[in-house]
């Protein structure tokens, strides 16, 4: 199927849309879920569009787990996570909802359980906060 230049995900890329960003280079983005699955869920992007790993061009691999790692380690620490899952999902029987590439960092706490995946809407202001923290988090 082919790439939707109307996607959310493309819309927010685009700066047409808001989103609490946490982290931008010249390759990616990650910003967070606005439903998210633990606190501190958040999703990294390459610029360039594909509608998911699988008609992905494999030259962005490398800056997206680049930036996966960073935002992993730095959502970890910003809320004294016990792990973090890395998860995507391609097309949607797979459960995908947003066809524009994305990985998810998500991270988990001992004897939490997640909550349901594209669940709750999260208030923006707690999502400004989480993004502050990882934000903060980066730059330590
Ligand atoms: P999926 O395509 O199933 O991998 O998940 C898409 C994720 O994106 C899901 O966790 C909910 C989240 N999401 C949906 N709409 C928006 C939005 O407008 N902004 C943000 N930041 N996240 C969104």
């Amino acid at each position: 199927m082919a790439y939707d230049d109307n996607n959310i995900f493309a819309r927010i890329l685009r700066g047409e849309l808001p989103s609490h960003r946490v982290y931008e280079d010249d390759q990616t983005v990650a910003f967070m879920d606005v439903m998210p699955q633990a606190t501190g869920h958040t999703l990294v992007l390459p610029k360039a569009p594909s509608r998911n790993l699988l008609d992905a061009d494999p030259a962005v691999f490398a800056s997206l787990l680049s930036t996966v790692q960073k935002v992993a380690r730095a959502a970890k620490q910003a809320f004294n996570a016990d792990g973090v899952v890395v998860s995507q999902f391609n097309e949607a029987a797979a459960g995908q909802t947003v066809y524009h590439l994305h990985v998810h960092i998500i991270p988990r706490f001992e004897g939490v359980p997640l909550k349901p995946h594209t669940g709750e809407m999260e208030k923006p202001e707690i999502l400004a906060a989480n993004a502050e923290k990882i934000r903060a988090a980066l730059q330590g």
